[in-house]
């Protein structure tokens, strides 16, 4: 058994509720019988690609830092030549193979993407000594678990990686809530109140289990910006929950959810518009409930449009979700291309 690493556990935290070892949260929720009450979810037989192109927003305006894909050839052999149209070396010489490869630098967190749980944590006392050190999920720690280049080489996370989520092959029920439907392309932050309100209209049951995802129409909107997307509507449009609505906190904490996605840039209303709040808060508060106490991972800027669409067109709200990130070791986040079967 492993020692716990924390003393000091985070209020309306988990920790150690998955064990003193556990990198992947409330992912332990989706066991194989919730995976086959998922599978019965698929009665036609329908996909949808729940990504967008990884080239959308487009651009750096979204997050300066976060820079389109850069993709590029690979070189072949000691002259270099670009592998595209390359005829491969051939047994039968009325035979040629072509062949064609590349290679891409891509920023994880850019387009439709998972956060790992290593992706947020705090300064946080959690071993009990009076001083704040900075610690991740379940209690794991900077500069030993999760590494930067001050630390030591070969930066990332050697605990809480994507890789261990990728690990656990992140399939299960998909629930889908549609803000869109009900609030439109405005900016709106979305409470505990708004949230019940569009579950409770169109009768969307959110089990413990469940991969719940949130439609705004960000997704569609990115899309048609065609990749050169206003600053009006990256930060100032559509829906994103209110982190700082203490009940919806506490929802989410209840509910049981494995997972958290939405279409939009950051689930949450990140930036916030300015706010009174006296004392300590957080700049994400609904990340740190996620990611630092609850390990539950977040899902960001996915395309649900579609499948929200045909979803109340058929009048139903659940689906099998099939959306494992890249096995890339270490990673602090990775992009996806989920599947939903209807
Ligand atoms: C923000 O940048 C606000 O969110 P994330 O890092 O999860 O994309």
């Amino acid at each position: 058994m492993a020692q716990q690493r924390w003393r000091n556990r985070p209020d309306h935290s988990n920790w150690g509720d998955f064990g003193p070892d556990d990198e992947v949260g409330r992912l332990n929720l989706i066991t194989d019988e919730r995976r086959l009450a998922a599978v019965a979810e698929v009665r036609v037989g329908k996909a949808f690609c729940l990504s967008l192109p990884l080239d959308l927003p487009g651009g750096n305006r979204l997050v300066p830092h976060r820079l389109p894909p850069k993709r590029g050839i690979a070189a072949r052999g000691a002259e270099g030549r670009p592998t595209v149209h390359f005829p491969m070396e051939t047994i039968d010489p009325r035979w040629i193979d072509i062949s064609c490869d590349d290679h891409v630098t891509l920023y994880t967190q850019y387009s439709t993407q998972w956060d790992a749980l290593s992706h947020m944590g705090r300064r946080f006392d959690a071993d009990g000594d009076g001083v704040e050190e900075t610690v991740y999920y379940n209690g794991f720690r900077a500069g030993s678990d999760v590494i930067g280049p001050q630390d030591g080489p070969e930066p990332g996370a050697r605990r809480l990686g994507i890789d261990k989520m990728a690990e656990t092959c992140v399939q299960g029920r998909g629930v889908l809530v549609d803000l869109f439907h009900h609030y439109g392309p405005e900016r709106r932050l979305v409470g505990y109140d708004d949230l019940m309100r569009a579950m409770e209209a169109d009768g969307v049951p959110v089990e413990s289990g469940d991969m719940l995802c949130l439609h705004t129409g960000y997704g569609q909107a990115l899309i048609d910006q065609g990749g050169d997307p206003s600053q009006e509507m990256l930060h100032n449009s559509h829906a994103a929950l209110d982190g700082y609505d203490r009940r919806l906190l506490q929802w989410i904490e209840d509910s049981g959810i494995a997972v958290l996605i939405a279409d939009n840039f950051a689930v949450e209303g990140h930036p916030y518009p300015a706010r009174t709040e006296t004392g300590r808060h957080p700049a994400l508060p609904l990340h740190q409930t996620c990611l630092f106490q609850l390990g539950i991972h977040l899902g960001e800027i996915w395309y649900l449009t579609e499948l929200a669409r045909w979803l109340r067109a058929n009048d139903r709200w659940r689906f099998l979700l099939t959306a494992p990130p890249l096995r890339l070791p270490g990673s602090f986040g990775s992009p996806a291309t989920p599947v939903a079967t209807v």
